[in-house]
C-alpha cells in the first residue's frame, strides 16, 4: 500500500480530473437550487446481466479512453446502486473492520524522509473536496487532506455524520476488497463495469441531465441544476436501461483493473487490464493505480467531461477521497440476504 509521495498530488488523479436513495430505507427529498428532486427507495437486489459484446472506450474526448474496441464479457450480477453507508455500516458492525483512513499513517508510504512529510499527513484522515472561492485549474486549490475524515465523518471531525443512503466514500482499495469478501462479491473489471453502464449505447460526450454532475464553472461556481451540490443519495436519478442507478456521476467507481492510458486493441475477451508491473498512471508514476469509472458530482464541462460510461482514470489505491466509491459484481446469485 503506497500513499502518494507528495500531498496534495495525492495521486488523486480522480480528483484532478474533477478534473461527487438505497435504497432500502428512507425515501429522501432534498431541496436544491433548481427545485426538489425525489429520491425513491430502491432495493439492494443485484441485477443479472447476460454476457455480450459492446463497443468499449471512446475516441475523440480524452486520449486514455481509446481506442474503441469491440469487447466481450461473460454474464454477471451487479449491484443496482453504489455501495451505501448503510451497507458498509452493516459490514463494520458484523466484523469490527477499521478502514485505512481511520488508522495511523506509516511514514514509509510517502517514500520521502520523515522530516519532509507535513505532520498532518501522518494523522489518520482522507482527502476532502474543499472548493475555493476563485477560479482555478489547479487541484491543489480544492483538495485538502483532512485529519479525522473517514467514511463515518465524510467532511471531517467537525462536519456531519454519514448518511445511510449516500454512497460510502473515503475507502482505500483494501477496504473495498474486505467489504466485497464479506458480501460475497468482487470489484468489477473495467470491461464489466462499462458493459453494465453503457447498456447497449455508445458512450457520448454530452453532460447528462439524469446524473449527479456539476453545472456551472468548476470549481468555484456550482449552479446545482441537477438538484445536488455535492454527493447525492443513491437512486435520485433515472436508472439506465439495465436498471442501474448512478453508474454515471455521483461518485467515481473503482474497478479491479490496474490503470494504463488507453485500451489494448487486442485484449477483447473478458479483459482484466494490464498486469501490475505494466500499470502506469501519468499523474502518479511509480504507483500502480486502479481504474475508476463514470465521473462524479465534481465533473463539469469546463474541467472534467467524465460523465460517461467510457470515462476512466487512475486512482491511488491507498488513499480515500470524498468523490470515489464502488459497487460489486457477483459470479452467481448473491448468497447474502438482500433488501429487495
Ligand atoms: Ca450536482
Ligand atoms: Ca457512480
Amino acid at each position: 500500500m503506497i500513499r502518494s509521495p507528495l500531498f496534495p498530488a495525492l495521486a488523486l488523479t480522480v480528483l484532478a480530473s474533477a478534473a461527487a436513495c438505497s435504497n432500502g430505507d428512507v425515501p429522501v427529498e432534498r431541496q436544491a437550487a433548481a427545485g426538489a428532486r425525489h429520491c425513491p427507495a430502491i432495493g439492494d437486489a443485484p441485477v443479472h446481466l447476460p454476457g455480450g459484446s459492446f463497443a468499449m472506450g471512446e475516441d475523440d474526448v480524452y486520449a486514455e479512453e481509446g481506442p474503441v474496441r469491440q469487447t466481450r464479457v461473460d454474464g454477471f450480477w451487479i449491484d443496482r446502486h453504489e455501495v451505501t453507508n448503510r451497507q458498509f455500516a452493516a459490514f463494520v458492525k458484523a466484523t469490527g473492520y477499521i478502514t485505512v483512513a481511520e488508522k495511523p499513517v506509516d511514514p514509509k508510504q510517502f517514500q520521502v524522509p520523515a522530516d519532509q512529510i507535513p505532520p498532518d499527513m501522518l494523522k489518520p484522515g482522507s482527502a476532502v473536496f474543499t472548493p475555493p472561492e476563485f477560479p482555478s485549474n489547479n487541484y491543489n486549490d480544492w483538495w485538502k487532506y483532512v485529519p479525522g475524515a473517514n467514511w463515518k465523518k465524510p467532511y471531517g471531525p467537525d462536519g456531519p455524520d454519514w448518511v445511510p443512503n449516500e454512497p460510502v466514500v473515503h475507502l482505500a482499495w483494501d477496504d473495498m476488497v474486505a467489504y466485497a469478501k464479506w458480501a460475497g462479491g468482487r470489484i468489477p473489471t473495467e470491461a464489466e463495469w462499462e458493459y453494465a453502464a453503457s447498456a447497449g449505447k455508445p458512450s457520448r460526450n454530452v453532460q447528462p441531465t439524469e446524473a449527479n454532475s456539476w453545472q456551472g464553472s468548476f470549481p468555484n461556481y456550482n449552479a446545482e441544476a441537477d438538484g445536488f451540490k455535492g454527493v447525492a443519495p443513491v437512486g435520485c436519478y433515472q436508472p439506465n436501461a439495465n436498471g442501474l442507478y448512478d453508474m454515471v456521476g455521483n461518485v467515481w467507481e473503482v474497478t479491479s483493473d490496474f490503470f494504463r492510458p488507453g485500451h489494448d486493441p487486442a485484449d477483447r475477451d473478458n479483459p482484466k487490464g494490464p498486469d501490475e508491473d505494466q500499470a502506469y498512471d501519468p499523474f502518479n508514476p511509480g504507483m500502480p493505480s486502479r481504474t475508476v469509472k463514470g465521473g462524479s458530482y465534481l465533473c463539469a464541462p469546463n474541467y472534467c467531461q467524465r460523465y460517461r460510461p467510457a470515462s476512466r482514470q487512475g486512482r491511488d489505491p491507498g488513499l480515500g477521497t470524498s468523490n470515489v466509491g464502488f459497487r460489486l459484481v457477483y459470479d452467481g446469485p448473491p448468497a447474502r440476504p438482500v433488501n429487495q
